[in-house]
This record gives structure tokens, C-alpha cells and sequence, in this order.
């Protein structure tokens, strides 16, 4: 790790303005890599930008909460405009939690800027982005975060209170609560996160939602049905979610006895329908997704299907599980 650490260092100290960027519809592993990021950056008294996909008041209502509490470190933040006046001379791109050129949060900006970083823990799927000058990508690591806090600590960089707690979020999203992909390293991770200051209540407190939000998953938890022997299936409705709410509700089917593998299908937007594949033991749900188009991991991965309806969707699915 540590000749990646210096390279990563060595990229920054060559380049004059810095820019991190996650993927689209931004969770707390990619929020807190790029945070954790941006102060390493900021160390080197670079100028730096944490490059975003939307406006803050149309992300998710967790992460809103966060950008709340970030406001006294007075982040410099870009929304896929008035970014060229900042490129300068010599600019630089860090891509965190995504290696997908049409999954960061502004692909444009990949054409304006040569020299890019990739860094992530999911499996190698097709679309990556090409032409980077150094990529790590360590699909044995839960979450970026886990290798970010390494580095901030190598350094020797302290993080501020609210970005660990941030990043102890990422942590505990990207493993559903240190159930999947948890190794003795994401405990170690946590455990260097609540060192430095990491508030476990203030991690809990990001990922509370509305109780409607909790009855209507439940509900759609009830309505699934065994397709196949270990194999469950939600069909959500035609009303707009977000990739993420598929996620918790295949989370959630794993959770019973029987069920070692579990999809929610739905719709991401008004042409596009998302599935969300979750698996236990042996059950490679990163294979069935790439035959979609999709990727991720071993035992969680997702793919989003484009101008087809959700029917059509879950016999694509079906063809696969069969
Ligand atoms: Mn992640």
C-alpha cells in the first residue's frame, strides 16, 4: 500500500489544481474518500475541488444533513459549471468510488482534464475509465474509505471530528452494517476512524430515515416473491427511487433464513429501470449483472437498463437466474 500511498503523493506535489470527483447520486463512502482526500490535498497547499453532480438541496436527505455540518470547513465545491475558469495550468482529476467513465459525477470534465486518478474497490466492469495515469483498484477493500484513512494516516494528516464521522457512514453503508464484504481491515479502518475522532451516535444520526420511508420498504419487502429456490425478487412500483433504495431492499431479503440471494427491480428514471442484486455464499451476482451491463461485486452488484419497462426488466433477470 505504501508504494501506492507515495504515488498518489508524488501525482498531487506535480500538479497544481486538484480535483476529486465520485459517481453520480453521491453516498457517504464516496463523500467521505473525497473529504478525507480533499484535506490530504489541502495539506499540500494545493488548490482543490470537490466536484459534485447536483446541487446539494436535490441529493439524498442524509447526505444533505452532512453538507449541513461540513459548512464550517468551507469546502470548495463545483457543479458541472463555472469549472473552467479553476482547471489552470496544470490540473489534475481523482476519481473515488467509481472506474466508470459515464458513472462519475461529471464524465465532461474527463475530457477536459488528461491527467486522472482512479481509485476504487469495485470489480473491473466494462466502460472503465481508459488513458489515467495511475488506477487502484482493490476489490478486497469494503470501501474506499478504507484505504483513504490509511493514507490520511500515513501522512500523518489528522481529519477533522465530522469527516470521520463521515467516513465511519461510508463504512457502515458499503458492508449493510460490517454484514458483507467485512474483513479484520474494515474493523481496523473503523477502529482508526474512532481515533480520530469519529462519533458513532453521529453516524447513526446520518443514516436515520422517516419512518414512511421505513413502512413503504417494508411493504415491498412483504411483496416479494421466491422465483427460484434461495432466489427472491421485488418488483417495486413505476413510481422514481433512487439506486440506493433497490440496494437496502435486497439488503433487507438477505437477511432471511432460505434467501441467499435477493433483487429489486425499479424504476431509476423515466427511461431507465435499475436492478439491485444482493448474494450470500456462493452466488456471483456481479457475473449476472455484467451480462446486463452492470457490475459491481461478488456478492453485490446492480445494472441499469435503458427505455425497456420493469416487466421487461425482470425476465431479462429471469432468463439469467434460470
Ligand atoms: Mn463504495
Amino acid at each position: 500500500m505504501v508504494e501506492v500511498f507515495n504515488q498518489i503523493t508524488k501525482e498531487i506535489k506535480e500538479h497544481d489544481t486538484i480535483f476529486i470527483m465520485g459517481h453520480q447520486e453521491i453516498d457517504f463512502d464516496a463523500l467521505g474518500s473525497a473529504l478525507c482526500l480533499y484535506e490530504i490535498v489541502s495539506k499540500f497547499e494545493k488548490d482543490c475541488y470537490l466536484f459534485l453532480d447536483r446541487p446539494i438541496t436535490s441529493m439524498d436527505q442524509s447526505i444533505q444533513n452532512a453538507f449541513e455540518k461540513l459548512k464550517p470547513l468551507s469546502i470548495q465545491l463545483l457543479f458541472g459549471h463555472n469549472y473552467k475558469k479553476k482547471i489552470g495550468n496544470n490540473p489534475l482529476i481523482i476519481v473515488v468510488d467509481t472506474h466508470k467513465y459515464e458513472r462519475v459525477a461529471y464524465p465532461k470534465l474527463l475530457e477536459q482534464i488528461k491527467d486522472v486518478i482512479v481509485i476504487d474497490h469495485h470489480i473491473k466492469g466494462n466502460g472503465y475509465i481508459k488513458d489515467t495515469i495511475m488506477s487502484y483498484m482493490n476489490s478486497s477493500l469494503s470501501s474506499v474509505v478504507e484505504f483513504m484513512v490509511h493514507y490520511a494516516k500515513y501522512l500523518n494528516v489528522e481529519l477533522p471530528p465530522i469527516i470521520s464521522s463521515i467516513m465511519l457512514a461510508g463504512i457502515s453503508v458499503d458492508t449493510n452494517e460490517y454484514r458483507m464484504k467485512t474483513t479484520d481491515a474494515t474493523f481496523e479502518a473503523s477502529s482508526l476512524l474512532m481515533k480520530m475522532g469519529a462519533d458513532n451516535i453521529q453516524k447513526l444520526e446520518f443514516m436515520r430515515e422517516t419512518k414512511e420511508d421505513y413502512l413503504k420498504r417494508l411493504d415491498f419487502v412483504k411483496k416479494s416473491d421466491i422465483v427460484k429456490d434461495g432466489f427472491a425478487l421485488c418488483m417495486m412500483d413505476e413510481q422514481i427511487v433512487q439506486a440506493k433504495d433497490l440496494a437496502i431492499i435486497s439488503e433487507s431479503l438477505l437477511q432471511f433464513k432460505k434467501i441467499n440471494a435477493a433483487f429489486t427491480i425499479g424504476r431509476l428514471d423515466d427511461d431507465i429501470v435499475g436492478i439491485s442484486a444482493r448474494s450470500l455464499g456462493d452466488i456471483n451476482v456481479e457475473e449476472m449483472m455484467e451480462a446486463l451491463g452492470g457490475g459491481g461485486h461478488y456478492h453485490e452488484a446492480a445494472c441499469q437498463l435503458k427505455g425497456i419497462s420493469l416487466i421487461e426488466a425482470k425476465h431479462k433477470l429471469m432468463d439469467i437466474i434460470r
